[in-house]
């Protein structure tokens, strides 16, 4: 290593006094004017990495569903997968060593993890559409050239697309091409072949509404859609020529706010999805003829997945393993339903892909989604061989045949990790092989009604976890006052942990009702404001109107009208001229379902104390300033 010359460059990419960043579920994730040192520290690991593993190493930039102006920096290892943990250790190191003692510390971890220098190093680089990217991925390729490695750079890819160049140029191109037209022809051909034994659908418009969160899903989708036209017709929204990235739109949006994003025209029966900011993930939702909004999310799309899946296993007579990973925010619903109905085991890891990864890679065939829609099957080496054998030499039609479709699903699938474009052509395949329509897929099963609430503390490490983070360890008190609230409910469930990614506690509840749901995962972030250091306000109860109000998309001068359909609770507004409408919203159970419509009384400042609230119950229509 000339540590010299690392020095000098470094210079140029020097690190903001006191600023420390840890290497999170998703790498590093700030203010992208915070990160010029981290990409070309990122830079000079990934030479590092690719010398001890003596294979191509990925350097994705982005900051996925995060603000525009934030960007991200995540390393990708040699089969696609997250970087090892040890390695994001070294990671942290070597992003927060003060500028002095970087040769050392670089130094340290060749030592630590004994690279061998005189290895040659290939690193591969790919960046989201954020305007910081293009120079960030720039200082990564600094730090990679300043160590002697060689780089290509793919520029514009979706995440899941680098992990698959990645997967295929450590295969000798086994798994694919690993060129972006590979990525489109491989999953296209699959797709189309899959969609030809599709008989008649039971929804046979095989057209779909992408919300592409204004971010790279929107430039690869459209350039990939002719490889599949002939299956589906894709029509693109949110796709960056107007709106700016992921600001109310994307996946993550529409499952947090449990709403449409803006931006996409809904017809009721529609079937609708978003991916978010670098397409890694994917959820589905519909308007029903009510006009209510339905979310289909990573749960269901499990759901979807493992009970297509059961048919053909079933059929070819091979005792493959299928195992379904999940997170402790899968719904109740969902588990109950894989368990009980679809009779596959279901298991729990901690929040993460990476964990998820690590646990399905322990079945043939292991199928791993988040609530939030992060996910993928993936197929042991042995039941590859298997299905792909059994599809050449299985004399019965109907045997080879369901050998075929699964052979088709494993190309499918993007088995480095998980992938909007991927998962989106699976799940369409699967709707027209079984001529499902997205209602009927929701069917499957339904929700239990849930809340998710965050909890502002000093020091979010106080909070420990164990099984799978569904019990708190820490502080003391913590879990036996979750468990009596949890008495308290039918159905229920809740649990608290620290979050990865932002500087708060989660909290997650559900029980058999809406309103249960809301109180007991009120009463959990209350227990943990008290037990665990909360700071700021205390949390509010659920049906305080500013929590309500809170969960409503900000206004901004694009947006004159709201039309607020709440999915299952109904509030209902006491009018009172000349006081802040805030205050007289109340929750009450009316029907006809309740629709409250919200105008902002001015264009600029004070609406979040200005409304005007017109509802509507029955054939009644009242205004309440
Ligand atoms: C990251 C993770 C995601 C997880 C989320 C949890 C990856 C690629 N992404 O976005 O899987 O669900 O963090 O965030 O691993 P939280 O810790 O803030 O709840
Ligand atoms: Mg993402």
């Amino acid at each position: 290593m000339d540590l010299d010359a690392v020095t000098k460059q470094s210079a140029l990419h020097a690190k903001p006094d006191g600023l420390t960043l840890q290497y999170g579920t998703a790498g590093f994730r700030t203010k992208a004017e915070h990160l010029d040192h981290v990409m070309f520290r990122m830079g000079l690991l990934a030479v590092l990495r690719s010398k001890q593993t003596k294979s191509t190493i990925g350097v994705m930039v982005t900051a996925s569903h995060n603000p525009e102006e934030d960007n991200g920096v995540k390393l990708v290892d040699p089969l696609g997968e997250m970087l090892a943990p040890s390695w994001e250790d070294h990671a942290t190191c070597l992003a927060n060593a003060e500028e002095q003692d970087l040769p050392r510390v670089l130094v340290d971890i060749g030592e630590k993890a004994a690279v061998n220098l005189h290895q040659d190093a290939f690193v591969v680089i790919g960046r989201d559409t954020r305007p910081s990217s293009e120079k960030l991925s720039q200082s990564v390729i600094d730090g990679v050239t300043v160590l002697g490695g060689q780089f290509h750079d793919y520029g514009l890819l979706t995440t899941p697309q680098l992990h698959y160049m990645v997967y295929c140029r450590n295969t000798s191109g086994q798994y694919g091409k690993a060129t972006i037209e590979g990525y489109y022809q491989k999953l296209s051909a699959a797709f189309v072949e899959l969609t030809k034994q599709a008989s008649c659908s039971g929804d046979d418009q095989r057209t779909l509404k992408v919300d592409c969160a204004n971010g790279i899903g929107a430039l690869k989708l459209r350039e990939m859609k002719h490889y599949f036209s002939q299956g589906l017709s894709v029509q693109l929204f949110n796709d960056g020529t107007k709106g700016k990235l992921n600001h109310l739109c994307g996946a993550d949006f529409v499952k947090s706010h449990q709403k449409p994003p803006q931006g996409i025209e809904m017809k009721s029966h529609e079937r609708c999805c978003s991916f978010d900011g670098d397409a890694d993930r994917i959820v589905y939702y519909y308007h029903d003829a009510d006009g209510q909004f339905h979310l289909v999310d990573g749960d269901k799309i499990a759901a979807l997945i493992s009970s297509f899946l059961k048919e053909p296993l079933l059929e070819i007579g091979d005792s493959l393993s299928l195992g379904v990973v999940q997170t402790a925010y899968a719904n109740g619903s969902s588990t109950r339903y894989l368990e009980e109905v679809m009779k596959v085991p279901v298991y729990c890891t901690k929040t993460g892909v990476k964990h998820l990864h690590h646990k399905a890679q322990e079945f043939d065939i292991g199928v791993y989604f988040e609530a939030n829609g992060h996910g993928t099957v993936l197929f042991s080496k042995a039941a590859e061989m298997k299905i792909k054998q059994l599809a050449k030499e299985l004399e019965e039609d109907k045997k080879r045949k369901a050998a075929k479709m699964l052979e088709n699903v494993i190309d499918l699938f993007n088995q480095a990790t998980g992938d909007a474009i991927s998962d989106m052509l699976v799940i369409e395949a699967i709707l027209a092989l079984k001529g499902l329509t997205v209602q009927q897929w929701d069917a499957l099963y339904t929700d239990l009604p849930n809340r998710q609430l965050k909890v502002k503390v000093a020091d979010r490490q106080v909070i420990s976890t164990t099984d799978a983070e569904r019990q708190a360890v820490k502080p003391p008190g913590l879990q036996e006052a979750i468990n009596e609230l949890v008495k308290k409910y039918r159905l229920s469930r809740a649990f608290v942990r620290p979050s990865g990614t932002e500087d708060i506690v989660r909290v997650y509840a559900e029980a058999d009702s809406q309103e249960n749901a809301d109180s007991l995962a009120y009463e959990v972030s209350l227990a943990v404001f008290q037990l665990a250091g909360g700071i700021g306000e205390r949390p509010q109860p659920a049906e305080s109107p500013e929590q309500f109000l809170d969960d409503l998309p900000l206004f901004s001068e694009h947006h004159q009208e709201f039309r607020v359909v709440t999915m299952e609770a109904v509030y209902t507004c006491t009018p009172s001229r000349g006081r802040d409408a805030r205050a007289t919203l109340t929750r009450k159970d009316v029907r006809p379902r309740l629709q409250l419509f919200i105008t902002p009384l001015s264009e600029e400042g004070m609406w979040e104390k200005r409304v005007v609230i017109h509802y509507q119950a029955s054939d009644r229509e009242v205004t309440a300033f």
